[in-house]
C-alpha cells in the first residue's frame, strides 16, 4: 500500500476539527503556540504533503526549497499575505484560505472598534478604574459621533461591504475607495458612493481599512496621507498594520491632527510599537477581530476541507472549496 500522506499544523487549533485529518493523513501537531524560526518551518515542510498554517508562518522559496512531498497549504486566515504566493505557485504548491466564513463576525469588530474609538471606550474605562470618577464634569471623555458622521472605508470587499450595511443602521453617508468601482448594484445595496483616494481621506470623519495587504500599499496611510486627513476625524485598521506608518501615526495623534486610532493590527506583532502604547487616544486590540468562538471553528473547518480535498480525499478531492492560486495545479 502507498505510504499514508503526512500533514503539519503549525499552532494550536481546534483539535475536534483537526482530527477530521486523520482518516487521511498522519498528523503532525503542535501543542504550544510557537514563533516557529525560518528553519524550524522549513524542517516542518520537509516532511509532510499538507500544512495548515497561520498568520504566523511565513512561507517562501526558502522555506519549500527542501520540501518534495509538500502539494498543499491551507490557510488559516483570509489574508495570505504570510505567503509568498508567485513562489509557491512556482513550486506547484496549491494555497487556499478562509473567505466568506469570517466576513460578518470581522465587520462587526470593525465597526465595534471604530465606534469604541470614537466615543473612547477603553479610554474612559482606564479613567473609571484608576478611580478618577470623582472628577467627572460635562467635558469629560467627550468624544465624536458617529451617527449622521461620514464614513470611509478603504478596500470593499466582503468585509468592508459588511461594514458599510451596518453604517446604514447608524444612518451614516458611506464614502469608498477600492482598486476598482464596484458594480452599480452593489454600491446601492451598500448605499456607498465611491470616490478617490484623497477624497476619502479628506472627507472621512471614520476611516476604517479593511484592504488586502501586499507590498504595492506598504505605508499606505503615512504623513502626507495623515495630513489630508480631518483633524477631528479617527483612523481604525482592522486589516494588515504594514498599511500604516505608526510613527507617522504616533506623531499625528500628538500632534492634534488625528483625533484617536483603533488599531486591531500592527507592522511588528505580537510586539506593539512604544509610542502607540503610551498614548491614550488609541484602542489596542491584539488581531482578535474574526475572533468570535463560532466564526474561528468555521474558519479552522473550511482550513481542514480545504486540505482534505488538496490531498485528493473528500468529496471535493482534488477541488478545494477555497483555492487562492489554482495555477498551482498546472506547475511542471
Ligand atoms: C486571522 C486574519 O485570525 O483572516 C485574516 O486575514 O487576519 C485573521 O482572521 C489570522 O489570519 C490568523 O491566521
Amino acid at each position: 500500500a502507498a505510504a499514508r500522506q503526512r500533514v503539519w499544523v503549525s499552532q494550536p487549533l481546534f483539535a475536534d476539527i483537526v482530527a477530521r485529518l486523520q482518516p487521511h493523513a498522519d498528523v503532525i501537531a503542535t501543542p504550544e503556540v510557537t514563533q516557529h524560526s525560518p528553519q524550524a518551518i522549513a524542517a516542518a515542510l520537509r516532511e509532510v504533503d499538507g500544512a495548515l498554517v497561520t498568520l504566523n508562518d511565513p512561507i517562501g522559496a526558502a522555506e519549500v526549497a527542501d520540501a518534495p512531498r509538500l502539494r498543499a497549504i491551507a490557510n488559516v486566515g483570509v489574508g495570505y499575505n504570510n505567503l509568498d504566493v508567485t513562489a509557491l505557485t512556482q513550486a506547484g504548491i496549491l494555497i487556499t484560505n478562509t473567505p466568506d466564513v469570517l466576513t460578518e463576525t470581522t465587520a462587526d469588530f470593525g465597526f465595534a472598534l471604530m465606534m469604541a474609538t470614537a466615543r473612547r471606550i477603553s479610554e474612559a474605562e482606564r479613567w473609571l478604574r484608576d478611580g478618577l470618577w470623582r472628577q467627572w464634569s460635562f467635558e469629560t471623555l467627550l468624544g465624536s459621533d458617529v451617527h449622521g458622521a461620514t464614513l470611509g472605508i478603504l478596500g470593499m470587499g466582503r468585509i468592508g461591504q459588511g461594514i458599510a450595511r451596518r453604517a446604514a443602521g447608524f444612518g451614516m453617508r458611506v464614502l469608498y475607495h477600492n482598486r476598482s468601482r464596484l458594480p452599480e448594484a452593489v454600491e446601492r445595496e451598500c448605499r456607498a458612493e465611491y470616490v478617490d483616494f484623497d477624497e476619502l481621506l479628506a472627507r472621512a470623519d471614520h476611516l476604517v481599512l479593511v484592504l488586502p495587504y501586499s507590498p504595492q500599499v506598504h505605508h499606505l496611510i503615512d504623513a502626507a496621507a495623515l495630513a489630508k486627513m480631518k483633524p477631528t476625524a479617527t483612523l481604525t485598521n482592522i486589516a494588515r498594520g504594514g498599511l500604516v506608518d505608526e510613527d507617522a501615526l504616533a506623531d499625528a495623534l500628538t500632534g492634534g491632527r488625528l483625533a484617536a486610532a483603533g488599531l486591531d493590527v500592527f507592522e511588528g506583532e505580537p510586539a506593539v510599537n512604544p509610542r502607540l502604547l503610551a498614548l491614550r487616544n488609541v484602542v489596542l486590540t491584539p488581531h482578535i477581530a474574526s475572533g468570535s468562538l463560532a466564526t474561528r471553528r468555521a474558519m479552522v473547518a473550511l482550513a481542514v476541507d480545504n486540505l482534505i480535498a488538496a490531498l485528493g480525499f473528500g468529496p471535493d478531492a482534488g477541488r478545494p472549496p477555497t483555492p487562492v492560486n489554482v495555477d498551482a495545479l498546472k506547475a511542471p
